[in-house]
């Protein structure tokens, strides 16, 4: 290709890439699949191999930055990072709007016009644009001076590295917060104290710790995400009010919360926390509050700022999610990969509507660090995370009797060495046929996001065991019927549809299959991308160290592990019984031509032809998306019974309304 060619492609390229992104990131309705962008981003990245001379900055194969720095440099924001004045309940907020009608001589029953957003739990950060390229990122700091973290914010994919504004304007600085989502935030930490790493304790320390990385590429591999909510310098364009800029930051391809709305007086704002506080427990990230703002820019200036907080903004804050109980026991148990995790077993409390029975210590580290003893009275929080955690311990309710639990000195279960491995916090236990390790690994295999055995839970893996049924994951494909009949309380009708869920995950997909393998370091997110990348076991179980780093994102760790998962006889052994027993995983193939193709679904209410996760694989099969909450971009609504406010909401919004059969329907068509 000679270079004039070469240029067009490259441009062409850039602009499809970058298309996509917003696609993804700003109108959550992507177009194209994980697989057609990376192949995309890997032409583009051929290209300016053979003429680097073409490179730019704002290429989108530019977000990683070339070597670790030795320290952040310092940077004073132009205008002030301000924090926020807190409420903590109806009748702050309540004083807040008469402060502020009082102050601007508005009468009391004047209704301000407010613009409510959720309180995003993560880190502020500022983004300077010049005349459309991204030049600086920094972090909000102590809201005067923050730190340099360009090089990390570049590899936030959300946050476009030029603005997408055909005139852009020449300064543009641009607020908002950095955070992790919670299934990443729970992936990440299942992958640290697998690698024997202290988790993180909630999702926003999570982004603040991949934020503060000098090494670019450790925040590469974080999927951090960004919301923009406010605006620092700008010259060369002017926002009339706060509802406004949210209008226009999205078409210069800014993330802005979908979930913003612009409301009118105090009325607006109690509804809205309501309907907040309920969404809270669904949103696939934390929020700890609401923000409320005057709308106005003109209104806000006349309002103007106290010291460190602006007049004509409060952030409602949410209770938080913590109750006091007691640690009855602390239990070790033994995981899928050996590492052994203390268990408070708690004196059964309710967190904000939830039952809480136990909560982990993560390791014996943490549970020192926090002294907590069997006995104790504690503080438990349900944080970003399914599984509560111990925040602290009441030291002052102590007796006197209460006690640590020690490391143990064999495993809990197979009486095996223990070891802990210095510079890791992991206890491990090395028995190569620990029972509770086999367990484990049989029980990730079944589960929902590996092979989905549908209804094989952990009781009939425990059952299966004791029986001598099984003793790997190959053995549950040779099973019969009569071996089922032995299990107490098990009728002809039930052990049929075990053996049937089994047989039907003889063709689950190959990513979900490598999943299901439980290799260490191996999550949902690398089985896929080692899925797309060797496309058969076969040209997996034969790969090599060097084949597996050239994957973007897998770093030398993860390429190890697979090398030894597969060097390992027995593991080959297993998975060629297994494919023996007809197991053959399919290679996804997702249609770009599908039905549904740029179509986004919203599922609501309680749905019985089928599960939230099977409507999501349909639509995804048919090149459509399903989305979480209803917007102006969602296209249709499928609402079982006791639908709520999203069905309202697309009532509202004149978005087409389907029955669960009716949506079955659309796929016979
Ligand atoms: C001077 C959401 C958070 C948030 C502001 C937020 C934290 C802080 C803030 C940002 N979530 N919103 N908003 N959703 N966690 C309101 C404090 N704003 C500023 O820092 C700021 C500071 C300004 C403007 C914005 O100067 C002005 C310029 C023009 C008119 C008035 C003031």
């Amino acid at each position: 290709m000679d270079k004039q060619a070469a240029e067009r492609r490259i441009q062409e390229l850039r602009t499809g890439i970058n298309h996509h992104n917003y696609l993804y990131y700003v109108e959550d309705r992507p177009e194209i699949t994980d697989a057609e962008y990376d192949l995309l981003l890997r032409e583009l990245q051929q290209m300016e191999t053979e003429f680097p001379e073409l490179i730019t900055a704002d290429s989108p194969t530019q977000r990683v930055g070339a070597r670790p720095l030795e320290k952040f440099s310092q940077v004073t924001h132009r205008i002030p990072m301000l924090s926020l004045e807190n409420a903590f309940n109806e009748e702050e907020m309540r004083d807040f709007d008469e402060r502020v009608k009082r102050f601007l001589g508005l009468a009391a029953g004047h209704e301000i016009e407010y613009v409510c957003e959720p309180k995003m739990d993560g880190l502020a950060v500022e983004i300077v644009y010049e005349n459309g390229e991204l030049t600086v990122g920094t972090t909000r700091g102590d809201g005067y001076v923050g730190e340099d973290v360009t090089q990390n914010l570049r590899t936030v994919k959300s946050i476009p590295l030029r603005l997408a504004a055909p005139k852009p304007p020449m300064l543009f600085e641009v607020r908002g917060e950095v955070y992790l989502g919670l299934s990443p935030f729970q992936k990440l930490n299942a992958e640290r104290e697998e690698a024997g790493d202290p988790p993180f304790a909630n999702p926003r320390n999570a982004a603040a710790g991949s934020l503060r990385q000098l090494d670019s590429r450790i925040t590469a591999r974080r999927p951090l995400s960004i919301f923009c909510y406010a605006a620092g310098a700008v010259e060369g364009h002017a926002f009339a009010s706060q509802s406004d800029l949210l209008a226009t930051i999205p078409r210069w391809g800014l993330p802005v919360n979908p979930l913003i709305r612009k409301v009118s007086g105090i009325g607006g704002v109690l509804d809205y926390y309501r309907e907040m506080t309920e969404k809270r427990e669904s949103l696939p990230y934390e929020i700890d509050g609401v923000v409320v703002k005057v709308d106005s820019f003109l209104l806000q200036r006349e309002l103007g700022e106290k010291s460190r907080s602006p007049r004509w903004a409060i952030a409602w804050k949410f209770p938080p999610r913590q109750a006091v109980t007691v640690v009855e026991d602390i239990v070790p148990q033994v995981g899928r990969t050996g590492v052994i995790t203390p268990v408070a077993h708690l004196r059964p409390v309710e967190v904000s509507g939830v039952m809480v029975s136990r909560a982990t210590l993560h390791n014996w580290e943490e549970m020192e660090k926090k002294d907590i003893r069997k006995g104790d009275t504690v503080v438990v929080e349900r944080a970003g995370d399914v599984i509560p955690a111990v925040v602290k311990v009441l030291a002052e309710k102590r007796q006197g009797d209460e006690k640590p639990l020690p490391i143990p000195e064999s495993c809990p279960e197979c009486g095996s060495e223990v070891v802990k491995i210095p510079g890791e916090v992991a206890v491990r236990c090395l028995g190569l046929s620990c029972p509770a390790q086999i367990r484990e690994t049989i029980i990730h295999f079944a589960s929902r996001h590996a092979m989905d055995i549908d209804g094989m839970g952990d009781k009939y893996i425990e059952q299966l065991l004791k029986l001598g049924l099984v003793k790997n994951v190959a053995d549950l494909y040779y099973l019969k019927k009569d071996d089922f009949m032995r299990f107490e309380r098990m009728g002809d009708k039930l052990a049929e549809n075990l053996l049937n869920a089994i047989a039907n995950s003889k063709e689950r997909e190959l990513s979900r299959f490598i999943f299901a393998l439980g290799i260490r370091h191996v999550g949902e997110h690398t089985a896929k991308l080692l899925a797309s990348a060797f496309g058969s076991m076969e040209n997996l179980e034969r790969t090599s160290v060097d084949e597996l780093l050239s994957i973007r994102e897998v770093g030398p760790q993860v390429a190890q592990s697979i090398r030894t998962f597969f060097h390992n006889r027995d593991n080959i052994q297993v998975i060629e019984r297994m494919f023996e027993a007809g197991v053959r995983p399919t290679v996804e193939e997702k249609k770009v031509g599908g039905r549904f193709t740029g179509k986004t679904f919203v599922f609501t209410g309680a749905l019985t032809r089928f599960t939230r996760d099977d409507a999501k694989r349909m639509v995804e099969n048919e090149g459509g998306h399903a989305a979480g909450s209803v917007s102006k971009k969602t296209d249709f609504v499928v609402a079982g019974a006791e639908a709520g406010s999203k069905l309202e909401k697309a009532r509202a919004l004149g978005v087409t309304v389907l029955t669960e059969d009716e949506f079955l329907a659309m796929l016979e068509e």
